[in-house]
C-alpha cells in the first residue's frame, strides 16, 4: 500500500466533468474575472478589425489536456516520449493549413504573429540585412521593422508608405524604392490597410532586385482562405499569420514556405526561437482550419466584407471620411476630425456606450499616436456573432450620434442600453 495522501488532497479535485463549475468551485476570484469578461464580451459590440471569437469546438481544444504536454521537436522527431498523440494533432494542423492554403510547408508552431515573423526573418536573413516593409505609421506592423522592435533592432528596415493622394500602395514607387535599397528581402501586409494587396506586381519587383517575398497575412488570412483576397501564397517565398483574426482560429501564428524553405523555417522556429510548442494551441488551430475547409466558411468571409462595405457606406453618407475613399476588405480607417474630435475622444465615448474600437493613425497624421485623427473598425468579430447588413447600418448610425455629440454621457448610456438589448439576440460563443 502506498502512504501517499489521495490526490485529491494534493490538487484541487472535483467531481464535476463541467471545466467552469470546476473552476468556479476551485479558484471564485479567476471564476469571477472570466464570467466578467464573458458577460463584457456580451453586452458590448466588438469592432477591433484584428479580435474575433472563436467556436465553442475551438475553445474546447485549447482548453483541453495538451496543454500538459511537452513536445519539443516536430511530428516523429521529438525530444520527448509520450509524444504520440501530440503528433496526430500537429500533423493534423499541418496538413489542414497546406490544405487551406495551397501551401507546400507550414510551422504550426508559432506562438503569434510577431514570433512568426521573427522566426521567417530568422530562416532567410542575417543580422544586418536589408529589408524593405511598411511603414508603421501607415499601416505597417511593429514587427516589421519598428525601431523599438527586436525585427528594427536586428535588421536594416527601409519603409515605404502609401501616396499621400490616393492613400493606397503603388507598386511603382515601391519598386523604386527596391531599386535604391536593393533589399534583401520586400515586406508586404499591414494592420491598418483597407484595401486589397496585389502580388503579381511585388513578385516581379523581388525577382528584379533579387529579394525575397515575403507576406504578413494575419489580418486578411481568412479572406484569403475564402479566395476573397489575392492569394500570396503562389507568388511569396514565406507568408506568414496570425490564426485568430480574419480566419477566427485559436490565438497563435503560422507560417507557411515554399518546400525549399522548410527545414530553415522549422529550425528558425525551434530551436532558433521557441521552446516546446504549445499544443492546446495547436488543437486549437486545428479545429478552426477544419472549419474554415468547409464551404459555410467561404459564406463568412463574404459576410464579412458585405457587412464593412454597408458601415463603410453610411459612415461617408453621414458625412466621414475613410482612409483611400473606402475598403476592400475587413476594416475602414475613419477620419474622426471633421467632428472636431480626435481619434482618443472617439475611442473612449464609443467604449462608454458599449462599442469598442481603437483609435488610429491615419497615413500622414499629423496628430500624435496617442490621440491620433483616426479610429480603426473591422467587421470579423460582430459578423461571427450573426450581424448582418441592417445590423451593421444600425451600429454605425450609434456610431454617428455619439461621434457628433461624445460628451453626451446620457446619449452614450441610453445607446449602451440599446446595444446591449440587439445583442441578446446574437450570443458570444462561449
Ligand atoms: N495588434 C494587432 C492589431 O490590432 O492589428 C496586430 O498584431
Amino acid at each position: 500500500m502506498s502512504n501517499q495522501p489521495p490526490l485529491k488532497t494534493l490538487l484541487p479535485w472535483h467531481e464535476s466533468p463541467d471545466p467552469r463549475e470546476a473552476l468556479r468551485q476551485s479558484d471564485p476570484t479567476v471564476f469571477d474575472i472570466i464570467e466578467r469578461e464573458r458577460r463584457r464580451q456580451q453586452d458590448h459590440i466588438e469592432l477591433i478589425a484584428s479580435e474575433n471569437y472563436v467556436s465553442e469546438a475551438v475553445l474546447a481544444a485549447m482548453g483541453s489536456v495538451f496543454t500538459n504536454k511537452y513536445a519539443e521537436g516536430l511530428p516523429g522527431a521529438r525530444y520527448y516520449g509520450g509524444c504520440e498523440f501530440a503528433d496526430q494533432i500537429e500533423q493534423l494542423a499541418i496538413d489542414r493549413a497546406k490544405q487551406l492554403f495551397g501551401a507546400e510547408h507550414a510551422n504550426v508552431q508559432p506562438h503569434a504573429g510577431s514570433p512568426a515573423n521573427e522566426a521567417a526573418y530568422m530562416a532567410v536573413l542575417k543580422p544586418g540585412d536589408r529589408v524593405l516593409g511598411m511603414k508603421l505609421d501607415h499601416g505597417g506592423h511593429l514587427s516589421h521593422g519598428a525601431r523599438f522592435n527586436v525585427s528594427g533592432k536586428t535588421y536594416e528596415f527601409h519603409a515605404y508608405g502609401v501616396e499621400r493622394e490616393t492613400e493606397m500602395l503603388n507598386y511603382d514607387t515601391i519598386r523604386e524604392l527596391a531599386l535604391e535599397v536593393r533589399p534583401r528581402m520586400i515586406l508586404v501586409g499591414a494592420s491598418a490597410y483597407p484595401r486589397k494587396i496585389e502580388f503579381e506586381p511585388l513578385r516581379a519587383i523581388a525577382d528584379e532586385v533579387d529579394a525575397i517575398l515575403m507576406m504578413d497575412m494575419a489580418h486578411i488570412a481568412g479572406l484569403v482562405a475564402a479566395k476573397l483576397h489575392p492569394d500570396p501564397v503562389p507568388y511569396c517565398d514565406l507568408v506568414t499569420s496570425t490564426t485568430h483574426k480574419t480566419l477566427r482560429g485559436a490565438r497563435g501564428g503560422l507560417i507557411l514556405s515554399k518546400a525549399e524553405l522548410a527545414r530553415k523555417v522549422d529550425k528558425a522556429v525551434f530551436p532558433g526561437l521557441q521552446g516546446g510548442p504549445l499544443l492546446h494551441q495547436i488543437a486549437g488551430k486545428a479545429v478552426a482550419f477544419g472549419e474554415a475547409l468547409r464551404p459555410e466558411f467561404t459564406a463568412y468571409a463574404q459576410a464579412i466584407i458585405d457587412n464593412m462595405q454597408a458601415m463603410a457606406d453610411e459612415l461617408k453618407a453621414n458625412g466621414l471620411r475613410l482612409v483611400s475613399g473606402g475598403t476592400d476588405n475587413h476594416l475602414v480607417l475613419v477620419d474622426v476630425t471633421p467632428f472636431g474630435i480626435g481619434g482618443g475622444v472617439a475611442e473612449d465615448a464609443l467604449g462608454r456606450a458599449g462599442i469598442t474600437v481603437n483609435k488610429n493613425l491615419l497615413p500622414y497624421d499629423e496628430r500624435k499616436p496617442n490621440d491620433p485623427s483616426g479610429i480603426r473598425l473591422g467587421s470579423p468579430a460582430m459578423t461571427t456573432r450573426g450581424l448582418g447588413v441592417e445590423e451593421f447600418r444600425q451600429m454605425t448610425r450609434w456610431m454617428v450620434e455619439i461621434l457628433r455629440a461624445p460628451e453626451d454621457q446620457e446619449l452614450g448610456r441610453r445607446i449602451a442600453g440599446e446595444v446591449k438589448a440587439m445583442l441578446t439576440d446574437f450570443p458570444v460563443p462561449a
